[in-house]
């Protein structure tokens, strides 16, 4: 943020100093003050270049690729901006958590992020109109126009650019949370702006503030853990799946560790209404990859999301060894088929770790202790 605000800071200056210049010109030489006007002018419907946000973070630690925050913002900074013909947008990613800036053809909804490889299989897909980049570098409000998945895991792009050519007021989506929205109304080219990118700067700092605060005060709240008698004297322990309202999303097992006696079980139940997770214990082995990337004779590939992390395997006693795994468990309001919760036993002492395949690279990974029962 700061490195940015300087940057406009530094622009406001170098206009401030070219006014006082201009004065000092209109002073010493009325004939040189006149080209200075002139130049003033060109310098007002000269493009400019904007800086929105995707997303945002708190609770930021080292992870895999950076640091990440353990709560994430599904949010634009700002979600409405006003400009001119010719003026660029860059959109920026901010947290760790993937993000679209996606038009829509008007009067049309944005694409499903996920579809069904056709209406008689079972295969998910990830829809390339959503994951990959549409039109290029301008927009005039009439196509599908959108940056694919930006995202901070390799092969990724993390910034989005576009050029607005034609007057109007276009709303975009994210399309892996398509509750949150923006706007860009782009007036005629030399209208005066509302707001400068400095004022727009200190407002997304307020923003993201408010969004920190409400994330730091959910973590107090998500402190509880609860427990109930199981079978023959045992616990059951549940363990909440993350938390989120579809603003601001905590990517983490609550608690993160748990110790518990042989013979007890764990439940882990969903806190999210957008996000999905996994449960997924390795035991030793490799983590399978998301997407199985499917190449064809002619157009984009095939995006599958593996099965094999969407599937929920059969066991439900866990003793350290082979791959158990919950299955996708999407968001409360995502209308996709799957699992709702998950719960294992766990007869066999030792320390177990978990992960989630969707967000280990954020930090979601738990530790169950068993210790002998007494
Ligand atoms: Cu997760």
């Amino acid at each position: 943020m700061s490195e940015k605000q300087n940057k406009h800071i530094f622009h406001d200056g170098w206009i401030v100093m070219s006014t006082t210049i201009c004065i000092l010109a209109l002073a010493v030489f009325i004939s040189g003050a006149f080209a200075q006007v002139q130049h003033a002018e060109a310098a007002k419907t000269s493009p400019v270049t904007w800086t929105v946000l995707v997303g945002g973070e708190a609770a930021i630690e080292p992870q895999e690729y950076g640091p990440s925050g353990a709560w994430q913002f599904m949010r634009f900074y700002p979600e409405n901006i006003t400009i001119n013909v010719g003026d660029k947008i860059v959109w920026k990613l901010e947290g760790s958590e993937p993000h679209t800036v996606t038009f829509p053809i008007p009067g049309e909804k944005i694409p499903d992020l996920i579809i069904p490889e056709n209406n008689s299989s079972q295969r998910l897909l990830f829809n390339p109109l959503a994951i990959l980049q549409q039109g290029g570098a301008t927009y005039n409000g009439k196509t599908l126009t959108g940056s694919g998945q930006l995202d901070v895991q390799p092969n990724f792009p993390r910034e989005y650019n576009l050029t607005f050519t034609k007057p109007g007021d276009f709303g975009y989506f994210c399309a892996f949370h398509s509750m949150r929205k923006g706007g860009v109304v782009v007036q005629p080219t030399g209208t005066p702006y509302p707001k400068t990118q400095k004022q727009i700067d200190l407002e997304t700092a307020k923003l993201l503030a408010a969004d920190v605060e409400a994330a730091l005060k959910a973590t107090l709240k998500t402190g509880n853990v609860s427990t109930r008698s199981g079978p023959n004297g045992t616990i059951i322990h549940e363990i909440k799946l993350g938390y989120g309202n579809g603003s601001i999303a905590l990517m983490r097992f609550i608690p993160t560790d748990l110790t518990i006696h042989a013979g007890d079980t764990v439940e882990w139940t969903r806190g999210d209404v957008e996000t999905p997770h996994t449960i997924t214990f390795l035991s030793g082995g490799k983590e399978p990859e998301l997407v199985l990337v499917e190449p064809q004779q002619s157009g984009s590939p095939k995006f599958v999301l593996n099965p094999v992390v969407l599937m929920p395997t059969e066991g439900k006693v866990y003793n350290g060894t082979n791959y158990f795994n919950s299955g996708a468990i999407w968001g409360i309001m995502v209308p996709l088929p799957g699992p709702q919760n998950y719960s294992l036993t766990f007869d066999k002492p030792g320390t177990y770790e978990y992960i989630c395949i969707f967000h280990d690279y954020m930090g979601m990974k738990g530790q169950i202790s068993v210790v002998p029962k007494i």
